[in-house]
């Protein structure tokens, strides 16, 4: 067992540790079990709690609408005998940590996410706010002055992430929900704010207000709901996110978008799983392709590799349209955004830069919380590594 991983145990004390022993994505979640149940009238929660007492562990995470099931934190041990006495149990699984496609950019040189310290860029892309009225300090992102903005079609953004800032003056955050129970460095269960910045950015360019501050978002004042699966480093065990998926699936609407700026770097059944849910459920889910420069497809770049209908990859370009040097493409790639130097939201007010396919999917689902469903087409991506050039998407 590496370092890295026993160090998992640690926690808290270990905030300011160096980024290289946090956890990768990737790697085993120690002590994690998901296991999945036979169908039919088998309850999810009674199986979890007597497997629980049976084994000596304890119960993380019932499952009822992506698949019938529960997470366990239990040891690998105890987990062989569990599935062997209970023939309701089909079957359980090691939990791998997921996390923002955007760690993996930095440590391979690309732009960091928080655009190197760079100030603001008040301006810098899209100019002022159109007919440049006195007195506003609203900006318009270059990314949102490409794509457009467009009235809200009333349907939910649920935006699975690092948390929404709560109480942003130029968000209409609906509400937040939060399903982290690992103790990783990032740590900081039980609370439902952003305490990293991530998914602030991300609900800012989906659906800031067109008011004075801030930016405006692609569909303003769209509702945003906050599913907080990632820690303040942007780590969380599969299981938890599922969770966040499980969530949503029992509580979105046909019509509704979920915005997914998370990647596994290896397939996730759990996650490939609850996207696929939430789509045959009328959901549109919107994944970032990733940011390690690698074909989604054959690097098994869960979930972003997962095709069908209202399931959308999307990699990330810079303001020429060149497909950004991070990121992810491959033949499951389906639209190219903006995704580099983003001027989004910050956590207790102001704006921030950050570089990412995190981005660029914000974007789309920013025009499909307009159009409910249809995308346009302004050109495709330039210097693609696939042969096959997305459309840069657009409203129509
Ligand atoms: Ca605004
Ligand atoms: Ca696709
Ligand atoms: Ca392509």
């Amino acid at each position: 067992m590496s370092t890295r991983i026993c160090a998992a145990f640690l926690g808290a004390s270990f905030l300011m540790a160096p980024a290289a022993l946090a956890q990768s994505v990737g790697d085993p979640v120690p002590d994690t079990f998901i296991c999945t149940l036979v169908n039919g009238p088998v309850s999810a929660t009674y199986e979890a709690n007597r497997a629980a007492n049976e084994a000596d562990g304890r119960v993380l995470h019932t499952y009822s609408r992506i698949f019938n099931g529960f997470a366990l934190r239990v040891s690998d041990k105890a987990i062989d005998t569990l599935v062997e006495r209970n023939p309701t149990i089909t079957g359980c699984s090691q939990a791998v940590y997921v996390g923002l496609p955007d760690a993996g950019a930095a440590a391979r040189g690309a732009p960091k996410p928080d655009g190197g310290g760079g100030k603001p860029d008040k301006g810098g892309g899209g100019g002022g706010k159109p007919g440049g009225s006195g007195g506003s300090d609203q900006t318009v992102p270059w990314g949102v002055a490409r794509v457009g903005t467009g009235t809200p079609n009333g349907n939910v953004a649920w935006v699975v992430d690092t948390g929404v800032d709560v109480d942003n003056p130029d968000l209409n955050l609906v509400g937040s929900a939060e399903f982290l129970t690992a103790e990783t460095f990032g740590g900081n269960a039980n609370s439902v704010d952003d305490l990293n910045g991530h998914g602030t950015h991300v609900a800012g360019t989906i659906a800031a207000i067109d008011n004075t501050i801030g930016v405006v978002g692609v569909a303003p004042g769209a509702p945003v709901y906050s599913v907080r699966v990632l820690d303040s480093l942007g780590v969380a065990p599969d299981s938890d996110v599922a969770a966040g998926l499980d969530f949503v699936a029992a509580n979105a609407s046909a019509g509704d978008v979920v915005n997914l700026s998370l990647t596994a770097d290896q397939g996730s059944t759990i996650l490939d799983a609850g996207v696929q849910a939430l789509a045959d459920g009328g959901v549109f889910v919107v994944m970032a392709a990733g940011n390690s420069g690698v074909n989604v497809d054959t690097g098994s770049v869960s979930p972003a590799y997962n095709n069908g209908p209202n399931l959308f990859t999307v990699s990330s370009i810079d303001k020429r349209s060149n497909l950004a040097s991070f990121s992810n493409y491959g033949a499951s790639v389906d639209y190219a955004e903006p995704g580099v130097r983003i001027l989004s939201l910050a956590p207790g007010g102001g704006t921030t830069n950050k570089d990412g396919t995190s981005m660029a999917a914000p974007h789309l689902s920013g025009i499909l919380l307009v159009t409910g469903g249809s995308v346009g087409a302004d050109g495709q991506v330039k210097r693609d590594k696939d042969g096959t050039a997305e459309d840069v998407g657009v409203l129509p």
